[in-house]
């Protein structure tokens, strides 16, 4: 039935000839913007980019409150304080939409989880990086945050509908997220000189970082292509990055901040940022588990998992007992 690929470049991606008469429906409705939903006949290979898409976004949004843990008891006043708590819950609310679409494709929340305490899921190479100071708070919600809300407005749009709703609401929080980093960079930014420093630094290590969140360029991202045909990806991973990097620079004027690259200069002819190159064997050594904290960040979500075991079997133990007595009754 699935006859051969056709290479493009470095991706394959199915061809009208090579698909079965299901395929060619599904793909057809695809094209037509039709969403497609947990029931419908989908093609074995959709349905696992999809689980691995999706579940490497929660394990992101789950790892991704490790960072910001690190300042709860040490930020600066009572309302930062609040807003970062509200901030790291909304991450994992949104960790667990991600994980319920994903168990819609057939997979259970316990294997996937499995997968990422072994360490053989990926999660955003972004959460790698360590915390060193308040002002990294605000760089995350700006920059991180930032390139997040970039990365997903499309995927409110994306074909799988579990995926888009989900997306929406986390679009939502995010836009908030983004607001209360941009916020404590302004108050830093407009601070004591040391204060300047302190966002300036911040800038300096996470402006980087947040751009290889996009994935490698598109000349050697394995799996846009396919994804691309599926519309899963509306964009590419260099337009959105590019994107990112148009909407920040204005953004880093306004504080008085310099974006850490030399090579940063508006193009006239594009319309746009030409930019520096990006370190690509930092971002792929990060991917391989050797970033600063890859370690230290699946020690630690871990332990929380094994800790929290008492609670989720006293959790099963009350559903057990509601459901014989119910049984009984
Ligand atoms: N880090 O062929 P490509 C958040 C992997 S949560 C690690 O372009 P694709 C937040 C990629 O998975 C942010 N791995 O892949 C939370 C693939 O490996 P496999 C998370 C990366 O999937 C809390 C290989 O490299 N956002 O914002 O077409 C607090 C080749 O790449 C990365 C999402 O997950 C990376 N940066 O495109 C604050 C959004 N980049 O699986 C904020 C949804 C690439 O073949 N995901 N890889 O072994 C996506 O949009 C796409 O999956 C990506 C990659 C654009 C990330």
């Amino acid at each position: 039935m699935y006859a051969q690929m056709v290479e493009t470049g470095l991706k394959k991606v199915r061809t009208e000839e090579d698909m079965s008469l299901d395929e060619a429906a599904f793909q057809a409705r695809i094209d037509a913007g039709i969403k497609i939903e947990p029931k419908d006949w989908m093609p074995e290979a959709y349905r696992k980019t999809l689980i691995r898409q999706i579940s490497q976004h929660a394990h992101s949004e789950i790892v991704g409150q490790l960072p910001e843990g690190n300042w709860v008891t040490r930020a600066p006043t009572l309302q930062r304080k609040s807003v970062l708590l509200a901030k790291i819950q909304d991450e994992a609310g949104h960790g667990l939409y991600l994980y319920s679409a994903a168990e819609t494709l057939g997979v259970s929340r316990d294997e996937l989880l499995q997968a990422l305490h072994a360490g053989k899921a990926k999660y955003s190479s972004i959460f790698n990086y360590p915390t060193l100071s308040w002002a990294d708070m605000g760089a995350i919600g700006w920059l991180v945050d930032g390139s997040a809300i970039i990365n997903q407005i499309p995927l409110c749009r994306c074909s799988y509908g579990p995926y888009a709703r989900a997306m929406v609401r986390v679009c939502k929080e995010e836009s908030f997220h983004a607001r209360q980093g941009y916020d404590i960079m302004m108050a830093l930014a407009r601070g004591t000189p040391e204060q300047k420093a302190m966002a300036q630094d911040a800038l300096n290590r996470w402006w980087w970082p947040s751009l290889m969140m996009f994935g490698p360029s598109d000349a050697e991202s394995v799996n846009s292509a396919q994804s691309t045909a599926w519309r899963i990806k509306l964009f590419s991973n260099d337009e959105l990055r590019q994107r990112m990097v148009d909407q920040t620079v204005p953004q880093a004027e306004y504080l008085g901040l310099t974006i850490p690259d030399p090579d940063l200069k508006w193009n006239e002819e594009r319309g746009s940022y030409d930019f520096g190159e990006i370190d690509w064997s930092e971002f792929h050594n990060v991917l391989k588990g050797n970033g600063p904290c890859n370690r230290e960040r699946l020690r630690t979500r871990v332990k929380a998992y094994e800790d929290g075991e008492w609670f989720r079997d006293a959790l099963v133990a009350h559903a057990d007992k509601q459901a014989a007595r119910k049984a009984a009754a």
